[in-house]
């Protein structure tokens, strides 16, 4: 690489990877920097794009791909190459799997010797190892083909089932000359990136009809009707017809938690006993146990909305497939229904509003104690009553007990405000997914993790400090894996340090630590920080012995049935 300088007539690799990003409406960059991106990086961020720096690659790719969900853009991460680069396939395969629009960009070494393994700084095909983990992956090996390489990215993330793209920019092609005439012609602006997918009208009359003979009609909406901007046309679809619902748990909010509609709080009773259940934007994973008994009937039918049309029967048969984007089928379901064609029979809605009604009593008792130490619902409580002040908030889940506990506890009445462990159930999205949510926003955030969930992304606290961001990480700790171990016992698999002080972690970077034993402690240092609307991390100490292992999804743990050796 020639240090140089260029004509003025010339530009280079550099200058029109930011370009093109700017040409297409990016705003902000998640990354870490290294050879070979730093100059790419600093070269963004003087040309006005935010650029946010973490301390570790997956956290920036995390970021941005809970940015590409908040935004219906795609979140741009940008890493160094080999092991900078897998440590970003892990939030561009999570991003790839929840459905999510993000593009990593990698800067990658000299192709002549990584071809043939002759050992080059940070080494690797890296095009080869992230192929399966994404929805297209590309390489751009000449500077006049940046533009189309950007474009082409961008195009694939959003359009369709949204998902993960991988962009390679050599390091060659990163300092490459070319002539600013080429340069200019070869840029690309994206013309209609995700195009709305029009339901065909012989799907919405099929639908309409199955539903017309429903006697105990559900809908399940998931974070995919999330990501679509559903909401106006869901709710008029909802509140006309009166059919109940049961949101994912991305999808709470979409319609308020409190809606009357909502069968929530009777979910087995409603899934079990449905005749006919709508899935919009949710798939039928293990996450809704494949549709399959105890908690399905094998007479259910279903109507099933997707981008992707590979999703239907992926489990089930699906009576009434409807190929389309959210907003469009819902729009056309709307301008289709007859009155008084779907109507929810009132003796349905009637054992569901009385099952609810019943379960929530039941939960209040539990929730309404006040047990020392404190255990999940209580402290849940106590976070819960603090968040009801602030509207605004954006919440963020992880953790087995802590997820599990917090998806019941904390109500949602705004849309895609919950971002959580997702359809992996993956550990490590908690500060990234926080980080990214602050920035795009600008709204307050709280991060309620479990104490292991925490541990794979902690170092973010830096971060979060570092651009002053309105992040309150609150931690559930209970000195363990889904809890402690017993007193005077080494540690076991599970076990954590006990009676850890994760608060000074913050204030070792100027932010304010709280350590909290009780609901009325935990209660105020939420609201105080969340009044600072600065960095905060409250250590909430929990009962070690509080939770169960792999919380509520025991049955996927595998046991050994052969006796312990004496
Ligand atoms: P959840 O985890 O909330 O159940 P999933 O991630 O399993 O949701 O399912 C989301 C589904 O939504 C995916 O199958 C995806 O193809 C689909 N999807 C994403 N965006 C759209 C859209 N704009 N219109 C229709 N379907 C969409
Ligand atoms: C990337 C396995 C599932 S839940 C969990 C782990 C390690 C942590 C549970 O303890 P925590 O929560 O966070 O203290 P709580 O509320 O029960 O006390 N590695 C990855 N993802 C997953 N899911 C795991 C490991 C796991």
């Amino acid at each position: 690489m020639s240090a140089e300088a260029m004509s003025a007539d010339m530009t280079d690799g550099f200058h029109l990877v930011v370009e093109a990003l700017k040409l297409n409406g990016i705003e902000t960059i998640y990354g870490v920097a290294g050879i070979p991106i730093t100059d790419l990086l600093r070269l963004a961020q003087n040309e006005g794009i935010r650029y946010i720096g973490f301390r570790h690659e997956q956290q920036a790719a995390n970021a941005a791909a809970i940015a590409g969900y908040l935004t219906g853009k795609p979140g741009i991460c940008m890493t160094v190459s080999a092991p900078g680069f897998l440590n970003g396939v892990v939030g561009l395969a999570n991003a790839t799997t929840n459905c999510f629009p993000m593009i990593l960009i990698s800067g990658s070494s000299d192709r002549s010797i990584v071809d043939l393994e002759q050992g080059d700084y940070e080494e690797m095909d890296q095009l080869s190892v992230a192929r399966p983990h994404c929805k297209a992956a590309y390489r751009v090996n000449r500077p006049q083909d940046i533009g189309v390489g950007i474009a082409r990215a961008i195009r694939a993330a959003l359009s369709g089932r949204p998902g993960g793209v991988y962009l390679d920019l050599t390091a060659e092609v990163l300092a490459s000359g070319l002539d600013v005439e080429t340069a200019k012609k070869s840029l690309i602006k994206v013309v209609d990136p995700a195009p709305p997918s029009i339901p065909a009208p012989q799907s919405v009359s099929r639908a309409l009809d199955l539903l017309a003979t429903a006697q105990r009609p559900l809908m399940i909406i998931g974070k995919g009707a999330a990501y679509a901007r559903a909401e106006a046309e869901i709710k008029t679809f909802v509140e006309s017809t009166g059919i109940p619902f049961l949101p994912m748990s991305m999808a709470k909010g979409l319609l308020p938690d409190d809606h009357a509609q909502s069968a929530a709080a009777a979910r087995s009773y409603a899934i079990g006993n449905a005749d006919v259940v709508i899935l919009a934007g949710a798939r039928l994973n293990w996450l809704l146990s494949h549709g399959r008994a105890p908690l399905w009937s094998d007479k259910t039918q279903f109507i099933q909305i997707d981008i992707s049309t590979t999703e239907f029967d992926s489990n089930r048969a699906i009576a009434a497939p409807i190929a389309g984007d959210i907003k469009s089928v819902f729009a056309a379901f709307n301008t289709a229904l007859k009155p008084g064609q779907v109507k929810a029979g009132d003796a349905w809605t009637g054992e569901i509003g009385k099952r609810k009604q019943q379960n929530i009593e039941r939960m209040a008792a539990r929730l309404n104690a006040d047990p020392n130490p404190m255990n999940f619902s209580s402290a849940l409580r106590a976070v819960r009553n603090a968040i009801a002040t602030q509207p605004d908030v954006y919440v963020v889940n992880e953790g087995a007990n802590t997820l599990d506990f917090g998806r019941n506890i904390i109500d949602m009445d705004k849309p895609r405000h919950r971002l959580d462990s997702g359809t992996w159930g993956v550990m490590g999205i908690g500060m990234g997914y926080a980080i990214a949510a602050a920035v795009e926003t600008g709204k307050p955030v709280v991060a309620i993790e479990g104490d292991s969930a925490f541990g794979f992304s902690g170092m973010e606290i830096e971060t979060i400090c570092r651009y002053d961001l309105p992040v309150t990480t609150i931690i559930f700790n209970n000195n363990g894996v889904y809890r402690g171990d017993p007193e005077g016992r080494p540690y076991s698999p599970t076990g954590l340090l006990r009676d850890a002080h994760y608060e000074r972690i913050i204030e070792a970077f100027g932010g304010a630590g709280y350590h909290c034993t009780d609901t009325p402690s935990l209660t105020k240092a939420l609201t105080e920080a969340l009044a600072s609307g600065k960095p905060a991390l409250i250590n909430a100490v929990i009962d070690p012995t509080a939770g169960t292992e792999s919380g509520h999804i025991q049955s996927l743990n595998p046991k050994s049935n052969v006796a312990p050796k004496k």
